[in-house]
């Protein structure tokens, strides 16, 4: 009788500790059987993200991992982003959402309630807050921003502009909004650098709120009223394409110098045909890429992703423009 009883203890004890840690290992099993479901929130129609789309899609491939992707927005902003972010979450069943948010602060609630209800975020081209995502906040909670070092790149800028420029005369920036963590960082590298140069200044900023008609009648004005500018400093695509737009409008190609942010093939012709001077490519697709790997790291394999992932940038000059090994920066859908 004693013996039996031992028998249905050593039993209960066996069945007790061994079935929570099957249970366990099954849970993890699911979740590396799980199939994942990643959606990609662009900041605007434009070929920045047709070619962070691309890069998104053929990771994604390779892994395995389902892609959503959202309406393009056709402009600039919270007021157009934000609806759009809640009717891809509203389509269900998403694990991580990259998005880049339009700005600084307006996308921390939206982004923090779909947070909340279980789904993962990663920031990708701009960032919330001041993008350091390791201290406690109220925008700490997204997994990482993966996009370029904005500051270091205006910095960069700078030195290219001030360089072609003798280190002498009057320069103007054209940019979009003043709470958009990239352009900000941009402005912010560049006033930077031209301020080591004594006697270079920047006269003016304008902001066309990504509208390049806007950013085109915004330098025309700024040319007008400082006829002794002497370089342009436009901070992105739609920006940089209406600066040079408005140099060759007041006859000014060449004696003004442009050095323009995004490698489009509108601007990467224009630097061929003597318009632009100087452009800098990021890797759009590489950024899309790092995102959906390191999302899958962090579902599949647990992996702890670094809250900040820095692809680094490239410039074409009239010098590199045809190098073969150059021409994979050309941003391409
Ligand atoms: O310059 C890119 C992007 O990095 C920025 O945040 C917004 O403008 C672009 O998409 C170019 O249009």
């Amino acid at each position: 009788m004693k013996k039996i009883f031992f028998v249905v203890v050593a039993l209960l004890l066996i069945a007790a500790v061994g079935l929570p840690v099957f249970a366990a290992g099954q849970k993890e099993e699911e979740k590396g059987k799980k199939e994942l479901t990643f959606a990609f929130v662009p900041g605007i129609a434009d070929p920045f993200y047709y070619t962070m789309e691309r890069g998104i899609r053929e990771k994604a491939k390779e892994l395995g991992v389902n892609i959503i992707v959202s309406e393009y927005p056709k402009s600039w902003g919270p007021e157009v982003q934000v609806p759009i972010l809640e009717a891809t979450a509203a389509r269900g069943n998403i694990d991580l959402i990259m998005i880049a948010p339009t700005s600084v602060d307006a996308l921390i609630a939206p982004l923090k309630k779909l947070y909340d209800q279980g789904i993962e975020i990663i920031t990708v081209d701009t960032y919330l807050g001041d993008g350091d995502y390791s201290k406690p906040s109220e925008y700490s909670f997204p997994l990482a921003y993966i996009g370029t070092d904005n500051e270091l790149g205006g910095k960069k800028v700078a030195e290219h502009l001030a360089k072609m420029l003798g280190y002498k005369g009057k320069v103007y920036i054209n940019t979009t909004n003043p709470d958009v963590s990239s352009v900000m960082g941009r402005v912010k590298g560049f006033k930077e650098g031209i301020a080591e140069f004594p006697n270079m200044e920047v006269v003016g900023v304008d902001y066309n709120l990504d509208v390049q008609q806007k950013a085109q009648e915004q330098t025309l004005a700024a040319l007008q009223a400082h006829p002794d500018i002497v370089g342009i400093f436009g901070t992105n695509l739609y920006s940089a394409q209406g600066a040079y737009q408005a140099v060759v409008q007041a006859g000014l190609t060449g004696a003004v110098k442009i050095a323009s942010w995004d490698a489009t093939e509108d601007l990467i012709n224009a630097l061929k045909e003597g318009k632009v001077d100087l452009v800098l490519a990021q890797k759009p697709a590489e950024i899309g890429a790092l995102a959906v790997e390191w999302g899958y790291k962090y579902f599949k394999e647990g992996a702890k992703v670094p809250k900040k992932v820095i692809p680094g940038f490239e410039f074409f000059t009239r010098e590199n423009v045809n190098d073969p090994e150059m021409q994979k920066y050309i941003y391409r859908k």
